[in-house]
């Protein structure tokens, strides 16, 4: 690879969904012979990052890993009790004290690559040190425009829920329906992170993302063009970010019968890190899985935050689901390797909660998507998901937490899922695409570099 070696931060917010592209880019960074400070707000909301965080560390002691401790501070008055958007807002509220961390760092850095959701605050601190300021946005290019034409152009956002959809200029319509329900009350937390995020945009250099150009060809030259928004930087597509090699050093029982299953012929169940299924619904897809004849491996949350989930399997799904299904189907309740899952010959179809993780893992293993959407940017992901040909996606299943799916409309969608040979060939082309892009001489690849390049003195 090319010799370039500029000094840059990164500073990731809360949640793995945030981490989890920052040391995947952290580990291309190494690759191309930068040197990398990462910053990492502690204490964190769930078991899952602090443990990641320190295997990654211990894999590459080179990196200059700075514990940011974050102060008590009062939650504002607000609508929401979930831990990760406290924990978000404490963050944005907290970076005025990075300061003096990176003040004194040797090499002096040459940028600062960080979260969206800090963009507003660390602003003022690149500013200061007179260091170029990219930030990092994790999720999808048709969200980052949804939220910055919220932010930006609509004066009353409870209004929002009068019309069917809102049209971005040179974008297209959004169905209404798409938008987070947070995002019609300016007063949440959840609103107020992001809208002041999204308003900040401006002031930053450049606006690193998670997609690529082939994914989201329309709406990435409609923020490039200034047709949406007149003065917004530079959008640059660098994903889907690659999975760096996690060292596993305990045995995977759902890996060894992953292993032993005919090819394509499971079925992935998963809705991330952040969202537990109510005891209702998981019935429903326990029935599911229960009478259909697919094989399956079944990742189970009871609980938002890893360390508050102790219910057993037993207890939640009872114990004859598992004496009927021992020989075709798993479930685990404990974090998995998702990247190895996503890559298994064995595994055929994905039943996802469309986080953006998830999904650009599943376009670069071309596995086709049953969409059912959760919360936050999950819906929006879904309409791109059908759109591109990775996946199905009912729509009339509304937002995951709030309805209850029975069993029977799950069970024809899995059918579908499964059965679609055209979805099957259209998914594959997503996995050749999303590959090709992270080539030497690949779009996401060459943008990055780049900017790498523009960051050498
Ligand atoms: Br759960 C789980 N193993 O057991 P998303 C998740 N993951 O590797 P989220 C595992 O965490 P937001 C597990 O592969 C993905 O990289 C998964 O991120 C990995 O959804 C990441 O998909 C989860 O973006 O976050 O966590 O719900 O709501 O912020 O999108």
């Amino acid at each position: 690879s090319e010799k370039i070696c500029p000094h840059i931060a990164l500073f990731p917010s809360a949640g793995m969904g945030h981490l989890t592209p920052f040391l995947r880019l952290a580990s291309v960074l190494l690759s191309n012979n930068c040197k990398v400070t990462l910053i990492t707000p502690k204490p964190s909301v769930s078991v899952a990052e602090s443990a990641h965080i320190s295997s990654f560390v211990s894999a590459h002691p080179e990196v200059n890993h700075l514990a940011f401790q974050l102060p008590s501070l009062q939650p504002p008055n607000s609508s929401t009790n979930d831990p990760f958007h406290i924990q978000f807002d404490t963050i944005l509220r907290s970076v005025h004290l990075l300061h003096p961390l990176l003040y004194s760092l040797s090499p002096p850095l040459s940028a600062i690559f960080s979260d969206i959701l800090v963009a507003a605050g660390v602003i003022s601190v690149a500013v200061d040190l007179g260091l170029p300021h990219y930030t990092l946005v994790t999720f999808s290019a048709k969200y980052l425009s949804l939220t910055a034409y919220i932010s930006i152009m609509v004066s009353d956002p409870t209004k929002l829920s009068c019309s069917a959809e809102i049209e971005i200029p040179g974008l297209g319509p959004v169905p209404v329906g798409s938008i987070p329900p947070p995002y019609l009350n300016p007063n949440h937390l959840f609103t107020s992170v992001f809208m002041s995020n999204a308003r900040a945009l401006p002031g930053v250099d450049g606006i690193l993302i998670n997609t690529f150009d082939w994914l989201e060809p329309e709406t990435l030259s409609a923020l490039n063009s200034g047709s949406v928004f007149a003065k917004f930087p530079p959008v640059l597509p660098i994903g889907p970010l690659v999975p760096y090699e996690l060292k596993r050093n305990e045995e995977c029982q759902y890996l060894q019968w992953l292993d032993v299953q005919p090819k394509e012929s499971v079925v992935y169940v998963s809705f991330g890190s952040r969202t537990a299924m109510s005891k209702d619904q998981m019935k429903e897809l326990r029935d599911c899985l229960w009478k259909s004849k697919y094989r399956f491996l079944w990742i189970l949350k009871s609980n938002k935050v890893d360390k508050d989930d102790k219910e057993d399997l037993d207890t939640l799904l009872g114990h004859s689901f598992f004496e009927d299904t021992k020989n075709r189907g798993m479930v685990v309740k404990r974090w998995v390797y998702q990247q190895e899952i996503l890559a298994h010959p064995a595994v055929g179809g994905f039943v996802s909660h469309c986080g953006w993780n998830s999904l650009s893992e599943a376009a670069r293993n071309g596995i086709r998507v049953l969409a059912w959407p959760h919360h936050g940017d999950q819906r929006v992901n879904a309409e791109i998901v059908k759109k591109v040909g990775l996946g199905l996606w009912e729509s009339s299943w509304g937002w995951g937490i709030e309805n209850l799916v029975k069993q029977e409309e799950i069970q024809k969608m899995i059918g579908e899922l499964m059965e679609d040979e055209k979805l099957r060939i259209t998914a594959k082309k997503v996995g050749n695409e999303a590959k090709k892009a992270g080539e030497i001489a690949g779009s996401s690849n060459k943008v990055l570099m780049k900017v790498l390049r523009g960051l050498v003195k």
